[in-house]
């Protein structure tokens, strides 16, 4: 035990700061050259970390000076650190983080003595929801003071624990960390427990179609991060995903896709060669991050469709131009009901379709053009299956 202050002894008031120590239930103070003060505070804390408490001091003299000291303990007997708490147990109940744990133990301080301190981070980021003041892999503990949990056996927290910023989709795989703090302050290393939690993922919004041909777009909402590297696109044949067809990684342009929605065309996935017609497929997808120490989430809805194939191209174009009239035919396309659809550019090598001009479908198989003005002009024909 610490005194520090006043001492009055019926003829004079003389600052005194005295050490007890507990010796079969005594106190019995100790000698010592620490200095008197009023007006004062006091500190212990291991300083110098050769396992004893040194002091810090502050008050003013009886000289009505202000002071500091800190003592360094120079007792040869050092105390050793607590072993850490057992069954450490993370749970989610009732819309709180609930952490349970058994009591540690120590050498020199009993185990009713001891106090514990709990630190909470999340998996795979350098973030912590609470650092408990303490170093993550030593247990060191910062604070010269009794454990944040102090001598319960269970600790619960509510919201707002979890308001620090963390980016949508990232998984929430919270890490409990117990230790136990004796009575010299020396801590044991953390105890720990995992939990995964998923109640407040933002999943990416998933655009379906009804029925997909191989050139129409899947689309899903974009996410505006400057760490974002890809995103995984999943294509499956049943909605729990264990048939998986194939994993595609759509690499971005940051800065030239900043677009609400991203849209890759379903030929274009890995897997596409696998689908058959008239069957229902599933397809999810998850934002990848540069640091791949952000573990990222699936949508937890997948996106569904039916794959309509394609019918084929049609065969045999001709090309008969008279004037400014060019007059195009072209083979029927058999295996269901068609429709054509003719695209003109002034430039070959214009990508298609989206270069191209797409005029009024037909079901004939030909057509013509009364503005064949250009000195050059190509055309395309492409067969629709009519499915509804
Ligand atoms: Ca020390
Ligand atoms: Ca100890």
């Amino acid at each position: 035990m610490l005194s520090i202050g006043s001492w009055d002894d019926g003829h004079t008031i003389v600052d005194r700061t005295i050490v007890y120590r507990n010796v079969d239930s005594w106190f019995t103070p100790l000698v010592t050259n620490l200095i008197g003060a009023h007006y004062s505070s006091a500190a212990l804390g291991d300083v110098d970390q050769d396992g004893d408490l040194d002091l810090l001091l502050c008050g003013r003299t009886n000289a009505n000076q202000d002071t500091t000291c800190l003592y360094r303990n120079n007792n040869p007997r050092h105390n050793t650190a607590p072993l850490p708490p057992t069954n450490v147990a993370l749970a989610w109940v009732d819309g709180a983080l609930q952490v349970d744990w058994c009591a540690g133990s120590d050498a020199e301080t009993p185990a009713a003595g001891l106090s514990y301190n709990l630190r909470l981070d999340l998996l795979g980021t350098s973030r912590s929801l609470d650092s408990g003041m303490a170093d993550a892999e030593s247990g060191r503990r910062l604070l010269p003071t009794l454990g944040n949990a102090f001598q319960a056996s269970s600790k619960t927290l509510r919201q707002p624990f979890l308001s620090v910023p963390i980016l949508p989709q990232e998984s929430r795989i919270v890490v409990a960390g117990v230790q136990a703090i004796d009575q010299g302050w020396a801590s044991s290393v953390f105890a720990r427990d995992t939990l995964v939690m998923n109640p407040e993922i933002e999943y990416l919004e998933l655009r379906n179609a009804g029925g997909m041909r191989s050139e129409d777009l899947l689309s899903w909402s974009q996410r505006y991060a400057d760490s974002l590297l890809c995103y995984e696109v999943q294509l499956a044949a049943n909605p729990a995903f264990s048939l998986i067809l194939g994993e595609s990684r759509i690499e971005m342009d940051y800065a030239a896709t900043r677009d609400v929605f991203l849209s890759v065309p379903l030929a274009s996935l890995d897997g596409f060669a696998q689908l058959e017609a008239n069957q229902v497929y599933y397809w999810r997808v998850r934002p990848v991050y540069a640091d791949d120490r952000r573990a990222t989430v699936f949508s937890a809805t997948p996106g569904c469709f039916t794959f309509v194939a394609s019918p084929a191209a049609p065969q045999h174009l001709c090309i008969a131009a008279t004037g400014t009239t060019a007059t195009l035919s072209w083979d029927a396309v058999t295996g269901g009901l068609v429709y054509y659809v003719v695209y003109t550019a002034t430039d070959a090598t214009t990508p298609f379709p989206a270069g191209w001009q797409a005029q009024t479908p037909t079901f004939q198989t030909g057509w013509t053009d009364a503005q064949a003005t250009q000195a050059r002009k190509f055309y395309r024909v492409q067969a629709v299956l009519l499915t509804e």
